[in-house]
């Protein structure tokens, strides 16, 4: 890969487009993008855990080895509490939103929610896994600390958004409202490089990724759009080809890349579904949504419209190609 642009260098060229930027957006990109490369490291040593001892096992020297999960959220939680501009975090690892009273927090204009290592049962038998971020400008007073209501803006409120996707190579996939861009982790350098600027959503693709284990517990409309994906048409490019990694990051990523539909639908064991708003919903319907594409959680109801009303809330989830997402709205409008 020829290198043209780094991941510090096109913030910065990005910044230099808006006269009144105060650099604290670039800041909170300088500490997720150490703290992507640090989880990186870890990630890329995992299967030493077997050597070196497994999560929740001793060391050699006494100490208790973390999980991996934790581990990432301790690193993106300090990374994020070091340069005075984040003043809280919410995470999936987390029971409630964290405050960080610090000095200059306090007076940070951004929260950051996120999920740190999203898909992490994968792990264990080497398959990719992901980080999750979203950006919001606080609501409370500067100075003062922040509420849950700063947390609880609804999706279309963010400021940034994106994902690492640490797979075959890690990449640094994000958007502030201005398309979408993708950087490619170099570890010999220790740089992202910028390898997919302007990311599009195809309009169509011809990849369905769902959990079809769980097919007897979905509700009419979605197990329709399913059998609608199997049957053959030569017309409309079926059947489609059914792909599903069972991590979201890398599910979303290839969809992206390709063209494709995602689904975690509501079923009779998860009745509101089971991905988070916050965590994982709300970023990456916005990264669809910057990137052409669409995310919905049922009939004219887009994720980024939703008010959240708890941090842990589970909405189900449909996202990628417009449409896929369409049609799929359409069976779950008639079947409903
Ligand atoms: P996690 O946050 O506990 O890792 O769970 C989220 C993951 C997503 O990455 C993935 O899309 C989904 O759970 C897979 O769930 P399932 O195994 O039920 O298909
Ligand atoms: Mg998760």
């Amino acid at each position: 890969m020829e290198i043209t642009k780094t991941l510090g260098e096109f913030i910065i060229e990005k910044q230099a487009e808006y006269p009144d930027a105060t650099g604290e957006l670039s800041s909170i990109f300088a500490s997720i993008r150490l703290a992507a490369k640090v989880v990186h490291r870890e990630i890329n040593k995992a299967g030493l855990a077997d050597i070196t001892g497994a999560a929740g096992n001793e060391n050699v020297q006494g100490e208790q080895q973390q999980k991996l999960d934790v581990i990432a959220n301790d690193k993106f939680k300090a990374a994020l509490s070091a340069r005075g501009v984040v003043c809280g975090l919410a995470s999936e690892e987390e029971d409630t939103y964290v405050h960080f009273e610090d000095g200059l927090c306090k007076n940070g204009k951004y929260v950051v929610l996120m999920d740190p290592l999203d898909g992490s049962s994968n792990i264990d038998v080497n398959v990719s896994v992901g980080t999750i971020f979203s950006v919001y400008r606080r609501l409370s007073p500067i100075g003062e600390p922040v509420t849950e209501e700063d947390f609880l803006q609804p999706g279309r409120a963010q400021v940034a958004a994106g994902y690492v996707i640490y797979g075959s190579s890690t990449m640094l996939v994000y958007s502030t409202g201005n398309g979408v861009h993708g950087f490619t982790y170099d570890p010999s350098l220790g740089i992202f490089c910028l390898s997919h600027p302007d990311m599009q959503f195809p309009s169509d693709g011809k990849i369905y990724s769902v959990n079809e284990g769980n097919y007897v517990h979905f509700h009419d409309g979605v197990k329709q759009y399913i059998k609608y994906c199997q049957v053959e048409d030569k017309k409309t490019n079926r059947p489609y080809t059914s792909r599903y990694i069972g991590s979201l990051v890398s599910d979303f990523h290839r969809n992206l890349l390709k063209g494709g539909i995602f689904l975690y639908p509501a079923s009779t064991q998860y009745p509101t579904g089971k991905l988070r708003l916050l965590y994982e919903c709300n970023p990456m319907a916005f990264l669809a949504e910057q990137a052409g594409g669409c995310a919905i959680a049922g009939v004219s109801e887009r994720i980024l419209d939703i008010k959240p009303t708890e941090l842990h809330q589970r909405v189900p989830f449909f996202v990628g190609s417009e449409n896929m997402v369409d049609k799929l709205e359409r069976f779950l409008r008639e079947f409903s």
